[in-house]
């Protein structure tokens, strides 16, 4: 057989099912592969969306997803989403045809060098120059990716390489992945101890608690502790139940604020996060300096990277939460008694405010112009317990999909966190694929969407029930609220220069339904429980075109 079909019977037996690219020539013996394989081939028509999609659905499925681009073009066109799949840590294998080996040094329009290109993105890149390595390197990329701390890489295939044959009795086992080391005893004691005689203790959650589907086991270990439990900024999965009583929301990523959340704690344990991933300079630092900091991550170089920490432990998050579970269990009796008693008033006084963000989001919702919050609380009423995920690329209106849905673990939502926008659109493909029985609820910036609105085109060709809620502000508001915040020339002659986007509106009703989705407009709430409705019933992804209030936001900047 060709090399090409080799490599898709080696996807096939690590789990692949889906390939998400965009093809050129020199993909050619890669496509003629395709033909006779059963791996289904995702057209995108914007390679930043492949590389979303693939990412989305790496996240869900906490598997190697792959990519298939077109040599330097494709992989420069995909190169935001690379380095949003590398933010995101997700184990996303970039593939890409090169030009033929054979004359490659001439330097022809199809070259490009695309190990140079994205060294900085991925965990390792190789461009496989003999047909022996083609399944080799094909199974060092799939091992690299998924090896915690997870991650893209990267593999670039002359054409003629990918075209020349290879024995029928190749060897196409996969790698096992290596499993992550148990973490340091002798540092689980010391946190332990730590733990015991603190007396405002906290865990911070961030996604790596979520990939490693330890959401559960923290809250376990959180109710024995008698910590509150919060959120990293900018975390890309739900890494705690926001139903659960001892849940005290997202730190945000603007330092004052951080501060102002961390210094109710005495020891701050941060699990699976970076300490800490922040948007915005203002001079606090968000760790205070009287409190213990305790740090376990799967990358030692994130531990202790930036503020004093008391014990770092190389460790992913569910090794972590067990081994410090097994470890709290042997507590001395007086220790466990007061952590037991402070469980019961944390846990109590948490228990009331799922109720306060009801009666919050029913008032919401009667409102014109539409909130967000209003917005995510209709069409909650509409989808009732049907399942359903949110992906969240909204800037300043994220909060509605965090806080007002029961998002109980980590497959209930998925925002971004490396900050380049249009990855949104994208990751919801994904999202879907992963989740096939899910209804896929995607709210976006109206700025957000614009960056790769063709991601729709490839949600209606795979008939995804995946609903697109723009929230329609009229352009950029959270960088009009920052350039305000100056108080310089744009505040003083209320003039933002480049954060308009109406004159023209976007018609985002004709923009969707160009691209073969469902669309509805809503301004204000009868017209929005309309939409809502024809989307829900709508075979295939759906978009409304939810008009917010133009007014701009005043942010903690
Ligand atoms: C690729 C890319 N270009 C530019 C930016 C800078 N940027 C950050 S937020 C933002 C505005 C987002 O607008 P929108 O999605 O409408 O959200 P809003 O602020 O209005 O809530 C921009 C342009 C970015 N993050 N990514
Ligand atoms: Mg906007």
């Amino acid at each position: 057989m060709r090399a090409a079909d080799a490599v898709l019977k080696y996807m096939k037996g690590e789990g692949v099912r889906y390939i998400f690219g965009n093809p050129g020539t020199t993909e050619v013996p890669f496509m003629d592969a395709m033909v006779d394989s059963d791996l289904e081939f995702v057209l995108c028509l914007q390679e930043n969306v492949a590389v979303a999609a693939a990412d989305g659905l790496s996240q869900a499925t906490r598997r190697a997803q792959v990519v298939n681009l077109h040599t330097g073009p494709g992989v420069a066109q995909a190169m935001s989403s690379i380095y949003m799949a590398s933010k995101h840590r997700a184990p996303v294998v970039v593939t890409a045809g090169n030009e033929d080996s054979r004359f490659a040094f001439t330097e022809p329009l199809l070259r490009a060098e695309l190990v140079e290109m994205t060294r900085p993105l991925v965990k390792w890149g190789y461009e496989t120059t003999s047909v022996d390595d083609v399944i080799p390197s094909l199974r060092r990329a799939f091992k690299v990716a998924q090896t915690p701390p997870t991650g893209p890489v990267l593999l670039s295939w002359p054409m003629d390489v990918l075209a020349k044959e290879v024995s029928d009795d190749i060897d196409l086992r996969p790698s096992d992945v290596p499993a992550p080391p148990a973490p340091d005893p002798a540092a689980i004691e010391r946190i332990a101890e730590l733990l015991a005689g603190a007396e405002r203790p906290c865990f911070v959650a961030g996604d790596d608690v979520g990939r490693r589907r330890a959401e559960r086991s923290l809250a376990e270990l959180a109710e024995a502790v008698g910590a509150k439990v919060l959120t990293a900024p900018l975390a890309m999965q739900q890494n705690f139940s926001n139903t659960h009583p001892l849940a005290a929301g997202g730190v945000p990523p603007f330092p004052n604020i951080a501060r102002a959340f961390l210094s109710n704690f005495d020891v701050i344990v941060v699990i699976g996060a970076r300490a800490f991933f922040l948007y915005y300079y203002q001079e606090n630092e968000p760790v205070p300096p009287e409190a213990s900091l305790v740090h376990a991550h799967p990358d030692p170089w994130e531990i202790a990277k930036n503020y004093p920490t008391d014990v770092g432990v190389v460790a992913t998050a569910d090794l972590f939460i067990d081994a410090l579970r097994r470890a709290i269990a042997d507590w001395p009796k007086d220790a466990a008694a007061r952590a037991s008693e402070r469980s019961a008033a944390l846990m109590a006084e948490g228990d009331g405010a799922r109720a306060n963000t009801a009666v919050w989001a029913a008032a919401e919702k009667e409102k014109t112009p539409l909130t967000s919050v209003g917005i995510v609380a209709t069409v909650l009423d509409h989808l009732g317990d049907a399942p359903a995920s949110f992906v969240d690329e909204s800037v300043t209106n994220s909060l509605g999909t965090r806080v007002v849905p029961a998002l109980e673990d980590s497959d209930s939502a998925f925002g971004h966190k490396g900050g380049a926008l249009g990855w949104g659109v994208g990751a919801a493909i994904g999202v879907a694929l992963a989740f096939p029985e899910r209804r896929i609820v995607c709210t976006l910036g109206d700025g957000s969407i614009m960056y790769c609105p063709q991601a729709m085109y490839t949600a209606a060709r795979q008939r995804l029930p995946i609903l697109y809620l723009v929230m329609n502000n009229g352009g950029y508001a959270i960088i009009k609220s920052g350039t305000r915040a100056q108080k310089q020339r744009a505040y003083e002659t209320d003039t933002y220069i480049g954060m308009d986007i109406t004159d023209p509106e976007v018609d985002f009703v004709s923009l969707a339904r160009g691209l073969g989705l469902g669309s509805a407009v809503a301004s204000e709430p009868g017209e929005l429980d309309a939409a809502v409705k024809s989307a829900l019933a709508h075979d295939g992804p759906f978009l409304i075109d939810c008009k917010l209030d133009r007014t701009i936001p005043d942010l903690p900047f």
